[in-house]
């Protein structure tokens, strides 16, 4: 498919938020846009924060997709990504999703990290990651992808950072020497049935691996991860949609229970 518009870094932003605002999901970018390689989806992804920082939303940290075998297979993607975390997407605990404001939004356990210190990559290791970090959290994250069925390539899924909605962390705060996160648990129940289970070993191996990546990825960009910020490790299971009326809980061995709803 293609189309009269010329596309650009700029006009890919604006298509994006644009499906974003109107809650109306769209046919890939790259459908239009062949040539959208990964370089150019990370500079539509940066142009779409700007836009919103110049709006008023703080970035309050990243966020890393496709980080499990489960999300990269059901998605169809075997490769990791990072996008911003701005306040904006913070849910407080206990509110529920609310759906009425979001395209066809689903949800998906995570670890959590919060940093104490600055990292930066290049050469970040899971254990130099692990380091920088205050707080461990459970989190559910509530992905809204602005394409037809959840369905994109990588370039698309990055332009459009990586389906981000909102996100709720849980009210257990551990330190990150305070518990095994590669034995971490979680059970993933929708209306009081299980429907799926993952430990933190899911996510890269270790969910450090995943803050690592994030830091010497963005590194490339000219980033560094900032004292305070928030890191979504990325999905442990598949994500599950949440509807009106549904109640989600993810219930972490020692991170407790998040638990959201749908309004
Ligand atoms: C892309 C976002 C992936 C994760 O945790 O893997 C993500 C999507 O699945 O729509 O947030
Ligand atoms: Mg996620």
């Amino acid at each position: 498919m293609s189309d009269e518009h010329t596309w650009t870094v700029r006009s890919a932003a604006d298509v994006l938020l644009g499906a974003e605002a109107t809650r109306t999901d769209r046919h890939p970018v790259t459908d239009d846009w062949p040539e959208l390689d990964l370089d150019t989806a990370y500079r539509v992804q940066d142009e779409l924060i700007a836009r919103k920082v110049a709006a008023g939303e703080k970035i309050v940290g990243v966020k890393l997709g496709l980080t499990s075998a489960a999300k990269q297979q059901r998605m169809g993607i075997g490769s990791p990504l990072t996008a911003w975390l701005t306040d904006a997407m913070i849910l407080e605990a206990g509110a529920p999703v609310p759906t009425g404001e979001l395209i066809h939004p689903r949800v998906e356990p995570e670890i959590v990290f919060v940093l104490g210190e600055r990292l930066e990559g290049p050469g970040v290791t899971a254990e130099s990651a692990l380091a920088a970090v205050r707080s461990v959290y459970a989190g559910v994250e509530v992905i809204d992808s602005r394409y037809i069925d959840f369905r994109f390539t990588l370039p698309d899924v990055v332009a459009d950072n990586a389906s981000s909605a909102r996100f709720v962390l849980g009210g257990v705060e551990l330190g990150p020497a305070d518990l095994d996160l590669v034995a971490e648990t979680c059970v993933l129940s929708v209306n009081g049935a299980v429907v799926d289970t993952a430990t933190g070993a899911a996510v890269q191996g270790h969910p450090a691996e995943a803050l690592a990546l994030a830091a010497n990825a963005l590194a490339e960009r000219g980033v560094a991860l900032e004292p305070g910020w928030i890191v979504l490790t990325g999905g442990m299971t598949d994500a599950v949609f949440v509807e009106p009326g549904d109640r989600i809980d993810a219930e972490f061995t020692h991170l407790g229970t998040v638990t959201v709803t749908g309004s």
